[in-house]
């Protein structure tokens, strides 16, 4: 059975919310590119991946767009039943440049799962039943308006917040203990600062927060930056933007600087390699995110499926960005349910994609 054709959609899914802000900078929504693959007999599966501007990770979504329409002439005739296999050809076409191929190679996986009858989490090894936490990031502003979109969070049954840090240390102080006496104190806070801090501004920052519950999320870019700021917090630390592969996770462990890991499917290169650092992380015995950078219903299907073929134990959180923008673009995706994700049911991602909501593709390739 071998794929036979292949499209590339591009969403512009603006944000329900207003504009958001971490690291400094602001975008107004996510830029998205969804991916379909076809099947001998018909059956098409379905990827999505938007980077956050150009800022966030080493992808814009001009850049990201092109080298799908690179990438996809590769996987016609390749089989429609061996994700890890189209995997590794994309490897092999381009060096690099995960977030090109998250959408290709969550699409394979879309299409391999269907083609076997059983969900994505079925697929990937089995679905746990447990709660799928939902977490929601608090945009960098000041501290009053930080806390009251917390507040509101909170009203609106998100049950697990991200505090957006990474400035200036001192506001970033007023930043957390405002939020914190905003929420009550059963709502885990992440203090993330994704990687936008000096050493000093983390130690700074760390000191003058030791009385206040929160955990701290990927303070410094580096490893070394990070384990200096390791050594002198008693805070647990998730890294995030510091592990985008294997070696990078091993590094962190063998440091004993990570507590939990934040994998987006775009920045890790798809779900093949997600899952290849999940299970190093469960085997480490840290608690697991997966989430993405970007997207709407489709790339949700994913997180829920990926979060849900990782056991309850080591389950930190993720997104529901189908909530974030204003534009969906498949449907059957179950609403969310008293701050937790609900997986989709039946077969692959578990959701329904209409061609026709997404407009022409931009790009069509085929045997
Ligand atoms: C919260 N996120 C998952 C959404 C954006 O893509 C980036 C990321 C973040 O850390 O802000
Ligand atoms: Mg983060």
């Amino acid at each position: 059975m071998k794929i036979v054709e292949a499209r590339l959609y591009r969403q512009w899914q603006p944000f329900a919310d207003g504009p958001y802000t971490c690291r400094g900078q602001t975008e107004e929504g996510f830029d998205s590119c969804i991916v379909a693959l076809s099947a001998e007999d018909g059956t098409v599966g379905w990827g999505e991946a938007a980077p956050l501007g150009a800022f966030y990770a080493e992808a814009f979504p001009e850049a990201m767009a092109a080298g799908i329409q690179r990438l996809l002439p590769e996987v016609i005739g390749l089989s429609a039943t061996a994700p890890a296999r189209l995997s590794d050809a994309l490897d092999e076409a381009m060096l690099g440049q995960p977030a090109v191929k998250s959408a290709i190679d969550m699409a394979a996986w879309d299409l391999a799962s269907k083609r076997a009858g059983v969900s994505m989490a079925d697929f990937l090894g089995g679905l746990s039943d447990g709660p799928i936490h939902l977490y929601r990031s608090v945009s960098q502003a000041d501290p009053a308006t930080m806390a009251a979109k917390a507040k509101e969070f909170v009203a609106r049954d998100y049950r697990r917040l991200q505090v957006k840090v990474g400035a200036d240390p001192l506001e970033d102080v007023e930043r957390i203990r405002a939020v914190r006496a905003a929420v009550p104190a059963n709502v885990p806070l992440y203090a993330d600062a994704n990687g936008g801090w000096l050493v000093e501004d983390a130690l700074r920052l760390v000191d003058m927060t030791r009385d206040i519950d929160y955990r701290l999320e990927q303070p410094c870019m580096t490893h070394a930056e990070n384990m200096q700021v390791a050594r002198r917090c008693a805070k647990p630390m998730v890294l995030d933007e510091g592990v985008s592969g294997f070696k990078d996770l091993l590094a962190a462990h063998q440091d004993g600087i990570v507590s939990g890991v934040t994998l987006k499917i775009a920045r890790i290169g798809g779900v093949t390699r997600t899952c290849l650092i999940r299970d190093a992380a469960i085997a480490l015995g840290l608690s697991v995110t997966i989430e993405d950078t970007g997207g709407s219903t489709i790339n949700t299907a994913a997180t829920a499926q990926l979060m849900a073929s990782t056991p309850v134990r080591n389950r930190a959180h993720t997104v529901d960005f189908m909530n974030w923008v204003t534009v969906q673009n498949a449907q059957d995706m179950p609403q969310t349910r008293d701050g937790m994700l609900l997986v989709p049911d039946g077969p692959g991602l578990g959701v329904r994609v209409d061609p026709a909501l997404l407009g022409e593709p931009v790009f069509r390739t085929e045997i």
